[in-house]
């Protein structure tokens, strides 16, 4: 059998500023940090990653497009369009993917605006509060599964 496709790690808006942005809620580590460990955790299982971030809801929608047939599951921290994004969900669906819903912080304990997400319905699963670790668990998850 061969080896099934890279796993996408998708960073959505304000994640390239992680390291310098509100330290106290994301931690110091950096978005090259997170790909990094991302690139680490897969290759322990011998398997690869595909990293993107943008800043842009429409570009993350067209990186997810690309997805299908290719790459074999999804890591998304879709940064403040979880909350909002009826459109990156619709994308989500389209590739037919594992789908794993990462949250640096525990947005259940913040502001309650941040407690309903859009993408949840639709993922296989959701990590929230364990800092970039949930980056790693969410990648050894889709291995594993
Ligand atoms: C990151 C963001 O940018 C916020 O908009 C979310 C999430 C929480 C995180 O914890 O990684 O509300």
């Amino acid at each position: 059998m061969s080896t099934p496709g890279p796993i996408l790690v998708l960073n959505g808006p304000n994640l390239n500023m992680l390291g310098t942005r509100q330290p106290e809620v994301y931690g110091s580590a950096t978005l090259d940090d997170v790909v990094e460990l991302c690139r680490r955790t897969a290759a322990r299982f011998g398997r690869e990653i595909d990293a993107f971030q943008s800043n842009s809801e429409g570009a993350l929608i067209d990186r997810i497009h690309r997805a299908r047939g290719f790459e074999s599951g999804i890591v998304i921290n879709p940064g403040g369009l979880t909350h909002t994004s009826v459109a990156l969900r619709d994308a989500l669906v389209i590739p037919e993917l594992p789908i794993v819903e990462v949250h640096i912080s525990n947005v259940h304990a913040r502001e309650e605006f941040r407690h309903h997400s859009y993408i949840s319905p639709i993922a296989t699963a959701v990590v929230a509060g364990m800092g970039i670790h949930g980056y790693a668990a969410a990648i050894e998850f889709l291995i594993q599964r």
